[in-house]
């Protein structure tokens, strides 16, 4: 096997020579960070682009996501899903607070709202809901729940840079949502993360949780933590907000590449993206049923034989990892849906640097696999 091998995602850069400009600036004038000149900008444009008005930018998503919960002082128990990447769960434990599973939608793959109220006890102080794979939650149904039962809610929106639901941004969302701008998201800034604000105070309050609870030299009002963006991240990201749109239109292709050529392959399922008015086609999910002649498992690893790198994504099931799955919500019985997604998922690769080729190259090995007679023996 000779070809190069495909990956889940590949990040998208910009061309080298234009960010030298900008290095040299950072050389010149040698602010690297604490809120430096490219940082404001970057903020700037960037709640621009988002059609957002205060968004705070972070060193990352997973200690944006811990800042938002430190800032609204959440504690006790909360809500969230278990079908994301680990990072969200470990923000609340990261916080002291227990997280409670509650089990997902079959389309959306998003907390099922009609399960949430169930799980509220006396404890309960918010909800942590995932816009999976940038397919927003059923934000109305959860507003409203959080409203009746007094409940913060903050959004993982790490999968929804630039996605827009019934109402416009779908950031716009709940008390808090968190972005990420890792080197695996639609958006990257290397790393990255940020968390949107709907007002000017709260995103104050927030600037001044990343800077160690600092307001000005000497005072510091709150045990705040170390979550600021630099210079280079945040010039990087001034320039990959030149190429996002045109980036997201060739995932959008790929998108429709991959549905075409898979519409017809029995025991497939590529979930249709609900919910969004504006799309981002972060990533390309598909469910291995059991009319597929092998199993997940076995398709994973014949594609890795041919250099196609899929991922599980979210195999296994947060509430599955040591540290959760004592909990009396990570039980199986009660993630039922949440539990058979996680065992047919692989997400396939996608990213804009992917060509026709290659698409074509892994649904031709989809449609072969799907010619053998029956699901193979273990392997
Ligand atoms: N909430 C949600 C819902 C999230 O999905 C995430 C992150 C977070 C919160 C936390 O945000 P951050 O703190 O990360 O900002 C990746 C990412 O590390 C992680 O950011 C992401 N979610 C998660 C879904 O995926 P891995 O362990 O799969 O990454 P890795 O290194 O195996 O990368 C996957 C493939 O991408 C590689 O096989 C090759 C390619 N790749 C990766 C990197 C890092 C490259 O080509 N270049 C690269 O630099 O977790």
């Amino acid at each position: 096997m000779s070809e190069k091998p495909i990956y889940v995602t590949q990040p998208q850069l910009p061309p080298l020579e234009d960010l030298i400009p900008y290095l040299e600036q950072i050389w010149e004038n040698r602010v690297l960070t604490n809120r430096g000149p490219f940082h404001n900008q970057f903020e700037q444009a960037l709640a621009e682009y988002l059609g957002l008005e205060h968004l705070s930018l972070f060193t990352n998503g997973t200690i944006a996501l811990v800042t938002a919960l430190q800032a609204l002082r959440i504690r006790g128990e909360v809500i969230t899903s278990p079908y994301s990447f680990v990072a969200t769960a470990h923000s609340l434990l990261w916080n002291g607070i227990q997280p409670v599973f509650v089990d997902i939608d079959p389309k959306t793959m998003n907390l099922d709202p009609t399960k949430i109220e169930a799980a509220i006890t006396p404890e309960t102080t918010a909800i942590l809901p995932v816009h999976c794979y940038g397919n927003p939650c059923d934000v109305d149904a959860i507003e409203e729940i959080a409203d009746n039962y007094n409940l913060k809610v903050v959004y993982d929106g790490a999968h929804a840079f630039g996605v827009q639901c019934h109402c416009g941004s779908v950031l716009k969302h709940g008390d808090l949502s968190v972005l990420s701008f890792h080197a695996t998201k639609v958006f990257n800034t290397f790393e990255g993360g940020a968390i949107v604000c709907p007002d000017a105070k709260t995103k104050q309050h927030i600037d001044r949780l990343k800077n160690f609870g600092f307001v000005g030299e000497t005072t510091v009002v709150a045990s705040g933590i170390n979550g600021k963006m630099h210079e280079f991240s945040a010039a990087l990201g001034l320039l990959q907000l030149e190429h996002i749109d045109a980036a997201i239109a060739r995932r959008r292709e790929i998108d429709a590449a991959y549905r075409e050529q898979l519409a017809a392959v029995p025991g497939i399922t590529c979930p249709t993206r609900a919910g969004q008015q504006v799309d981002n086609y972060a990533y390309f999910p598909i469910l291995v049923g059991p009319e597929y002649p092998l199993e997940r498992d076995a398709i994973y690893e014949k594609l890795k034989e041919h250099g196609i790198h899929g991922r599980r994504y979210f195999y296994p099931l947060i509430s599955q990892f040591p540290m959760y799955r004592g909990l009396p919500s990570a039980r199986p019985d009660n993630l039922p849906v949440a539990t058979e997604v996680a065992e047919q998922v692989i997400c396939l690769p996608i990213y804009p640097d992917l060509s026709a080729a290659d698409v074509e190259r892994i649904t031709g090995l989809l449609r072969d696999y799907a010619q053998e007679p029956q699901r193979s023996e273990a392997s």
